[in-house]
């Protein structure tokens, strides 16, 4: 058991002053008590709950930067998916593995704690599958353990190309199971992460485009007796809703809320494209709206209906997708952004008990990122991991700023990263802005980056 005491922190209904904070020797937050008497080591700076990121392709990491050149005039989604499927194509196990490691340290240091990898690279490079031992799966896992970020892992059902089962192409020959190889390998992998204590595994569908209706029900039916997370891509782009459309007569999220029992399990990523009626059903459901403005923005898929959904009361949070950038703040802050470019007003996202944008931002990531991760994190309270952030207080920003506008000095102010120190489970991971592996780490991504250019 460890006591510690933190000047400032933020708790689940705002700052706190002078917060005593007892952690178990398991790394279990066991008590908080604010306006406490100095006791236990003093944690250097402001406490927050540390952010769940909750939509990561890791290996996409690698080809950051490298798309954004004119291939032809009208480059797309669709194009920069071609380019990520040659990538996709070439990667190896380790590779994967490196990536990954390097880039959960970069989310450690930005001040993500925990990730949903959302994982569909499943085979070798001509289609084979590997055992499940061999897993690159397991290879997420190892890397989330060894760079001390919490994982909920989940392993993508990917059957075909298009709506109404269309074949896959060749460029998804690593990515494609039936039902049954899927319900095996996620069977697999909730095993062997039941040995860890940050891990966990949920259910995952690519998109509507690339599984059935019935492969749905039987996935679902299948673990009905045991609800977990589940995930699912959707109206990213509005040639997937033009697709749904001819194929069914109904826009994506409609479909899904009319054939599939949508509740606070599910983790609807993007849903870029709503009409009026989905955005109110989708914030009615209590599912998770997993927003990605970096990604989103870098991929031309358009703007979430983010006043509408927060005025009806919708759960979302945030991820780094394909990790363009790696920062809570950037991701954050655009949400915001895209809302007044697209309004061509200020101050979008606030609620009516809440003026502050940055401290809705904030407080509604970390609540929709851990019900989407499906863990007890996000909140500094009794019976939740301690996942933890030490803002530096030495940053002139976040040393002179009141409680009300702390958050939106950090988001919108800082130009620098002022995370310094971070904890998962009890355990600093970051210290003064470095973890452990950072040397041994750089020098294998420059490798694996060379190999891949
Ligand atoms: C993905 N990526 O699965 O990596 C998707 C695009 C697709 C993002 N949506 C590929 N950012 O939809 O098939
Ligand atoms: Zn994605």
């Amino acid at each position: 058991m460890a006591v510690w005491f933190a000047e400032k922190a933020l708790l689940p209904d705002g700052w706190a002053h002078n917060v005593s904070i007892t952690i178990s020797d398991s790394g279990d937050i066991t008590g908080i008590v604010a306006n406490a008497a100095p006791d236990g080591e003093r944690l250097p700076g402001i406490v927050v709950p540390g952010m769940p990121n909750l939509h990561s392709h890791a290996f996409q990491r690698a080809m950051a930067g490298l798309t954004e050149v004119v291939a032809n005039p009208s480059d797309s989604f669709w194009s920069w998916r071609d380019l990520m499927y040659r990538m996709a194509a070439k990667i190896t196990p380790d590779q994967v593995e490196i990536i990954a490691r390097y880039l959960y340290i970069e989310m450690l240091k930005a001040g993500y704690t925990s990730v949903a990898e959302f994982h569909y690279l499943h085979h070798d490079n001509h289609g084979n599958p590997y055992s499940l031992q061999d897993s690159l799966a397991l290879r997420i896992s190892r890397a989330a353990s060894q760079s001390g970020i919490g994982l909920t892992l989940l392993p993508v059902l990917y059957s075909y190309a298009g709506f109404s089962g269309q074949p896959p192409g060749q460029g998804q020959r690593r990515f494609i199971q039936d039902t049954d190889s899927y319900l095996a390998l996620h069977h697999y992998l909730t095993a062997q992460l039941a040995r860890e204590p940050m891990q966990r595994t949920g259910l995952c569908f690519h998109s509507l485009r690339a599984v059935t209706p019935e492969q749905i029900q039987q996935v679902l039916a299948y673990h009905a007796h045991q609800p977990q997370p589940v995930h699912i891509h959707i109206a990213e782009q509005q040639k997937e809703v033009d697709d749904c459309l001819a194929w069914c007569g109904q826009r994506p999220v409609a479909w899904l809320f009319d054939h599939v029992a949508v509740d606070h399990h599910w983790c609807l990523i993007h849903a870029t494209h709503l009409s009026v009626p989905e955005t109110d059903r989708l914030a009615a459901s209590g599912a998770v709206a997993g927003l990605c403005p970096t990604t989103e923005a870098n991929l031309g898929d358009g703007i979430f209906p983010g006043q509408r959904y927060l005025s009806q009361g919708g759960l979302w949070g945030i991820g780094s997708d394909s990790h363009i950038t790696v920062s809570v703040a950037e991701e954050l802050r655009w949400l915001e952004y895209g809302q007044r470019l697209q309004d061509q007003r200020r101050n979008r996202l606030a609620l009516p008990d809440e003026p502050a944008i940055g401290n809705v931002l904030y407080q509604g990531a970390l609540r929709g990122g851990a019900q989407a991760l499906g863990q007890k994190i996000g909140r500094l309270q009794p019976g939740y991991r301690a996942d933890l952030l030490v803002l530096d207080d030495r940053e002139p920003f976040i040393a002179t700023a009141s409680d009300a506008m702390r958050l939106n000095r950090w988001l919108f102010a800082c130009s620098a990263n002022p995370v310094r120190h971070v904890m998962t489970g009890g355990r600093w991971v970051i210290k003064d802005g470095h973890h452990a592996d950072d040397e041994s780490l750089s020098v294998a991504f420059i490798r694996v980056l060379k190999q891949l250019r």
